[in-house]
């Protein structure tokens, strides 16, 4: 058996743990399938509990960008390890990598650390909302924010996986201020914008969105969504935790030229420890606890270890400003190459690949937003996602994800997943 141990794992920790995992997707229950346990990882390689070794393209939903154990950030971790690991007081390296982020990011002069992308997300709607002193905001159906009560509605990513965009336990007074539009649908913004008049505190969105599968924005859209924020006097938030650091240096501000009032980052600019973090220009971010008078705190907020970590990847992402070519371009190799397998079996099949980001999905020519991801084809999806594991390479397990490519994936591993996803098209005589 391929995953005995795996198997067993998940058995034992179903009773102890809701589900067996500490976050939904990883289940496999949208793909119909048992969890693998990984074990450790290095460069573009995961490994699992009964030794088994699989090209990764999740890279822990995008943080390990230079690929997994890069030598330069164990050496910093394990250094920063002998000094002490939390201290809950200020550290001269939060400031380091605050000057490191602001140096590098449009529109950000002062950024808050956190603890992950769902309290960025949060925070930064509290900070909007303390800024404009208004209630509502704008999100996409599809888009996924973390799990905190204000995005819990039309949600992407597991939310959706498990047909639960709106959850239960978010309290019908909260939903309220929550407004739903389409992605790439400036329309469906227009309309909301027009039904609330000066009541828009702002607008959140995924600028490559990546928790309804990855669909990039139409041209022109991020663009008319800054005019409209700006002609109804609302904020442009981009939740940047999967581009932030992966699209540029300078993430989807400068991938695309537009200015975000706000931006959120996660676990990237951690190098895959718990961190996120929120920033904006010195007169919004001034609003805040304890400059301002709009609370938010944490006593891990800015711990050493994650910081080291952060700083260092991102230092690594400094010195190698090509490394976002290399990345794009072996996502755009693999997204053509796919195609041409798929489309010469009469498969129909939609790749939408931005930065170095992409998703597959089959049955549908054209993937914009949500409905569209919706009526893709999970079933085919699932049958390739399994075939593809069975033969040493993961993918996101479910059709509603990013695969995110790293640095450590070269011309070998690209090639290994053509190969299986050919044999998969024969096995299956698709
Ligand atoms: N929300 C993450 C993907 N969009 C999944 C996180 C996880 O399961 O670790």
């Amino acid at each position: 058996m391929l995953y005995q141990r795996s198997s067993a794992l998940f058995k034992e920790a179903q009773k102890y743990i809701p589900g067996g995992v500490n976050s939904p997707v990883r289940a496999f229950k949208s793909v119909k399938g048992t969890p693998v346990f990984m074990k450790s990882a290095k460069g573009a390689y995961l490994t699992d509990e009964d030794g088994r070794t699989y090209v990764d393209y999740i890279n822990s939903w995008g943080p390990m960008i230079l690929g997994h154990n890069h030598p330069r950030v164990v050496e910093a971790v394990t250094e920063q390890l002998k000094s002490g690991f939390s201290f809950g007081t200020p550290t001269e390296l939060e400031t380091e990598i605050a000057r490191l982020i602001a140096d590098a990011v449009p529109n950000i002069d002062k950024i808050r650390m956190v603890n992950s992308g769902t309290e960025a997300c949060m925070s930064a709607i509290r900070l909007a909302r303390g800024y404009t002193s208004r209630n509502k905001i704008i999100k996409f159906e599809g888009c996924y924010h973390g799990h905190s009560d204000s995005f819990l509605i039309k949600a992407g990513s597991g939310a959706a996986t498990f047909g639960n965009p709106n959850s239960p336990g978010v309290t019908a007074g909260t939903a309220q201020d929550t407004l739903l539009a389409k992605y790439n649908d400036l329309d469906s913004v227009r309309s909301v914008f027009e039904k609330n008049k000066e009541e828009i505190a702002a607008i959140i969105l995924e600028p490559i969105a990546g928790n309804m599968g990855c669909v990039p924005p139409e041209k022109g859209f991020l663009e008319e969504l800054r005019k409209l924020c700006d002609e109804n006097g609302a904020l442009l938030i981009f939740d940047e935790v999967m581009t932030g650091f992966r699209a540029k240096m300078g993430g989807a501000q400068e991938f695309f030229a537009v200015n975000a009032d706000i931006v959120t980052y996660g676990k990237v600019i951690g190098g895959g420890m718990p961190v996120g973090a929120f920033g904006g220009r010195n007169e919004i971010m001034d609003h805040l606890s304890p400059t301002g008078s709009v609370y938010q705190a944490g006593t891990l907020s800015g711990n050493p270890i994650a910081m080291r970590a952060g700083f260092t990847t991102l230092s690594l992402l400094k010195e190698d400003p090509d490394l976002f070519n290399r990345i794009t371009a072996t996502a755009q190799l693999l997204t053509n190459e796919l195609k041409n397998i798929f489309e010469k079996a009469g498969i129909q099949v939609c790749i939408n690949q931005c930065s170095s980001m992409m998703t597959v999905f089959f049955g549908i020519d054209e993937v914009r937003n949500f409905d569209d991801a919706a009526s893709a084809d999970h079933e085919l999806f699932n049958a390739y996602f399994h075939f593809l594991l069975e033969n040493g390479i993961y993918l996101p397990p479910s059709g509603y994800e990013t695969w995110f490519i790293s640095d450590g994936i070269k011309k070998e591993e690209i090639e290994k997943t053509l190969e299986v996803s050919r044999k998969f098209v024969l096995k299956n005589k698709l």
